[in-house]
């Protein structure tokens, strides 16, 4: 075991300099660290091909094993540019064979992720070693990236690959509130995450339009919050969800957004909830006259309420339970002032002198504390931290147990949270927001309406224009820290909000543009000489798209298909 994992270190610090001499492109996506293919050459998979790994200790690693295995004789995919190799070899590939360092290493925060792979032709044997089961997953995929045609397939052979990832946190955000999704499409989404290493799903549960987790201890939540029983996700399906994703190497971190965001709550504890039945309210101004909101009121805990916490422990409680992640994302986002000032308690507390600050605080102090005693590590959205009108007292968030992850854009949003210690998670929705360019959904733009019925100024488009893939993929999460803020980047998290996204779009709003941002926190956004790769990503990324769509994602196209229908 400890052989294996000295093997690949030192495959690792060696693969750089031999890939220099890499003369033709391999359509791997993300590009790994270290890729080498000096002669290039294939082999066909012998009938008999085999994966031989030590997984019968390891359920995930042998459900990925299976999975990998008959995914190779099955996918039939073709390459926009057949890759011009000579069958130099007549000795078909035989196997490859797993080494794990270690199969103990649990999949959480960290776990170390690299691999290196070599397939010869001499042999006929391929060899994948990892550190950890999760590690084993990514070179599977890559392996399953270096095969091509059918009937046999080919596999590129005499490559050497020494990988790992840039940052550790490389995440996708599914909000399933405004919008609901049937469970198989979440699978599917988890399916598509791994095979662009991603491995992170933010399962933004909750918000002010539905509650459709059913929660064990709470079940009026859903049972009044969700938008019906056909549209509810029961302990059942978040076990298949977090099982899925484990033999993905994909961690499920569940969001329960609170203090704001939680009109749907008001169903089962309307006492608890400020503001339900108030329609949205834009920058916190006064009340629509009409029912043209996207919202039904976004509604509030009441931090002034001693329900509200035993409903939040209740909920806290139950889903630390339901999902085995490490992370516990509790929202915090967005507190609108106007919304707790409707409620009278409120209007009594901020007479007497207290602040809405002040009403986060008590939130948070305790909300937080509690969530710990879950033993878990609480993210929030920057805005705890940034908000300029209500953020709390640093001293109440431990940058110990404290991650805040960033989406509003202030010119230097992340540094904030890095120079004042905390680890961040960059999602910067000028970046990485897969809803943007959709239009507002809140009813009263027109054509004639420049700037917007959301005061956002973007030219009556909710959040700005549409985010291309190009964009996500050069842009650089740690821009502007220094050496030591950069290390308190974790790494990043496309998100799609679903005001305007539902099963029919969902795999198209996602894919191929969270493919762009998984490169750029795997291996990053540029060659050797420190160029951005630009066209070569191009090309990869339109075979990459092709092969995502073959394997069932209906990823967008990038490009016109004549581009591949060119001999060659
Ligand atoms: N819902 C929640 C949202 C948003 C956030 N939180 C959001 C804000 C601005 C834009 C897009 C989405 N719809 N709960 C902010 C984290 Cl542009």
């Amino acid at each position: 075991m400890a052989k294996a994992s000295l093997l690949s270190t030192l495959l690792f610090f060696l693969y750089p300099i031999l890939s220099y001499s890499q003369t033709l492109p391999i359509n791997v996506w993300p590009k790994p660290t270290n890729i080498s293919w000096p002669v290039p050459t294939a082999a066909p998979l012998s009938p008999s091909f085999k994966i031989i790994s030590p997984c019968a200790d390891h359920s995930y690693l042998q459900s990925a094993v299976e999975r990998f295995t008959s995914l190779l004789f099955s996918e039939r995919y073709y390459p926009i540019v057949t890759p011009a190799v000579n069958l130099t070899t007549s000795r078909p590939l035989l196997s490859l064979t797993i080494s794990v360092a270690d199969l103990s290493v649990p999949l959480q925060h960290g776990a170390d992720e690299s691999y290196a792979l070599s397939i010869t032709s001499s042999t006929g044997l391929a060899n994948l070693s990892a550190a950890t089961a999760w590690g084993a997953m990514r070179g599977l995929e890559t392996f399953s990236q270096l095969t091509w045609g059918a009937d046999p397939p080919l596999v590129a052979t005499d490559v050497y690959v020494a990988d790992r990832p840039l940052f550790p946190h490389r995440g996708l955000m599914l909000d399933t509130a405004r919008n609901y999704y049937p469970v198989a499409d979440i699978l599917r989404t988890i399916e598509a995450m791994g095979a662009n290493k991603l491995n992170v799903f933010h399962w933004h549960l909750t918000d002010a339009q539905s509650f459709p987790i059913v929660l064990p201890t709470e079940p009026g939540l859903a049972e009044k919050g969700s938008y019906g029983t056909g549209m509810q996700y029961t302990p059942d399906d978040v076990k298949t969800v977090v099982e899925f994703g484990m033999s993905r190497g994909v961690r499920v971190m569940p969001e329960i957004d609170a203090p704001a965001h939680t009109g749907s709550w008001a169903g089962a504890h309307p006492d608890i909830v400020t503001c339900a039945n108030m329609f949205w309210v834009p920058n916190g101004a006064a009340d629509w006259p009409n029912r043209l909101a996207a919202e039904p009121g976004t509604g509030q805990l009441n931090p002034l309420k001693s329900e509200t916490y035993d409903v939040f422990r209740n909920v806290a409680a139950d889903v630390a339970s339901l999902f085995p992640e490490q992370l516990y994302h509790a929202g915090a986002d967005e507190v609108t002032p106007g919304c707790w000032k409707a409620d009278s308690s409120i209007q009594a507390f901020l007479a007497a002198g207290g602040t809405l600050s002040q009403l986060l605080e008590l939130f948070v102090s305790s909300t937080h504390s509690f969530v710990l005693s879950l033993n878990r590590t609480v993210v929030y959205w920057e805005d705890v931290l940034l908000d300029p009108v209500v953020r709390v007292n640093p001293a109440l968030i431990s940058p110990k147990n404290t991650i805040l992850q960033t989406w509003n854009n202030g010119p230097n949003n992340t540094k904030l949270i890095v120079s004042a210690g905390y680890r961040a998670i960059v999602s910067s929705s000028d970046f990485y927001y897969l809803d943007c360019g959709h239009g507002d959904f809140v009813g009263n733009n027109s054509i004639y309406d420049s700037v917007g019925s959301d005061s956002d100024s973007d030219g009556g488009s909710w959040c700005g224009p549409f985010k291309t893939w190009q964009r996500i993929y050069d842009y650089d999460i740690t821009y502007g820290l220094s050496e030591d803020e950069a290390k308190l980047v974790l790494g990043g998290e496309v998100a799609l909000w679903s005001e305007q996204a539902d099963s029919t779009v969902l795999d198209g709003r996602i894919w191929p543009r969270a493919s762009a941002m998984a490169e750029a926190l795997w291996s990053g956004n540029r060659d050797p000489a420190g160029r951005k790769r630009y066209a070569e990503a191009t090309d990869r990324l339109n075979d990459w798209r092709h092969r995502m769509v073959g394997r069932g994602i209906r990823a967008e196209p990038i490009q016109p298909l004549w581009c591949r229908t060119r001999p060659g």
